[in-house]
C-alpha cells in the first residue's frame, strides 16, 4: 500500500480522507509519524495556511506530504468564520462553543447560505500542489445530530434535509467539500503516474 503523511493533527479529518482515499493510500498522521508539534496557520486564506503546513512537515521530514486547511463561510457573515473556523470562540477545536457563537450571530438573519471550504497542498519532490473543495448549503437554528465533528451539527447541505451530523461518515463522505478535494488529489497522482514516488519515499 502507498504510503504518504497527512500534515494534520485533525483526528477526525484524517479519518474521513482514510475513508475516501480506500485501500490505494496508507495515510499516516502526524502522530503515527512521531510528529508532535502545533503547526501554525497565521495567514488569512485557505492556500496560504495549507501552504504553510505541508511546508513545515516536508522541511521537517524531507518526505511527501500533504495538509488541508479548512473551515465555514457564512454568507450573512461576511464569510466568517472561515479561516478561523477552529478557533472561532477563542481557544482551539472547542467545537461547542464555535457553534453556540455561531448561532448566536445567525439568531436574526434570514440569509442561511453557508459554505464548507478546503484547499489541500500536497508537497511533492519538495513541489507545491493545491486542490480545492466546497459544499453549498445552509445553518440551522440549533445543533443536530452527533456525528462528525466541527460544525457539522449545523450544516445542512444543499439539497438534503439532514446536517452532515446526522449523516454516516460514509454518507458525508460522498459529497463533502474534503470528498471533492481530495478525489481531485487522487486523480492527479494517478494521472501523473507519481503514485510509486509516493510510496517509495516513506
Ligand atoms: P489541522 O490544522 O491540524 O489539520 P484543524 O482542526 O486546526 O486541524 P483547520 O485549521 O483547517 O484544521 O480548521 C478547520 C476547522 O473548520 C475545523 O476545526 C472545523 O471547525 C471546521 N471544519 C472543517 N471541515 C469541517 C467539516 O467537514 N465539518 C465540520 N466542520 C469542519
Amino acid at each position: 500500500m502507498r504510503k504518504i503523511i497527512f500534515a494534520s493533527n485533525n483526528q477526525h479529518k484524517a479519518d474521513e480522507i482514510k475513508r475516501i482515499l480506500g485501500n490505494e493510500y496508507e495515510v499516516i498522521t502526524l502522530k503515527q509519524a512521531g510528529i508532535n508539534i502545533d503547526i501554525p496557520e497565521p495567514h488569512d486564506t485557505f492556500q496560504e495556511n495549507a501552504l504553510e503546513k505541508s511546508t513545515v512537515i516536508f522541511n521537517m521530514t524531507g518526505k511527501d506530504c500533504f495538509s488541508e486547511d479548512s473551515g465555514l463561510e457564512v454568507e450573512a457573515l461576511g464569510s466568517a468564520p472561515g479561516v478561523q473556523s477552529a478557533r472561532y470562540a477563542g481557544s482551539h477545536g472547542q467545537d461547542n462553543e464555535n457553534m453556540e457563537k455561531l448561532l448566536h450571530k445567525m439568531e436574526n438573519k434570514t440569509n442561511r447560505n453557508a459554505q464548507f471550504r478546503t484547499v489541500i497542498s500536497l508537497m511533492l519532490n519538495g513541489k507545491n500542489y493545491f486542490f480545492e473543495g466546497a459544499c453549498k448549503g445552509r445553518i440551522t437554528y440549533e445543533k443536530i445530530g452527533t456525528n462528525g465533528f466541527g460544525y457539522d451539527p449545523i450544516f445542512i447541505p444543499t439539497g438534503e434535509e439532514r446536517t452532515f451530523a446526522q449523516f454516516t461518515m460514509e454518507e458525508k463522505s460522498k459529497m463533502s467539500h474534503r470528498k471533492q478535494a481530495i478525489s481531485k488529489m487522487a486523480e492527479f497522482l494517478k494521472e501523473r503516474g507519481l503514485t510509486n514516488e509516493v510510496s517509495e519515499n516513506k
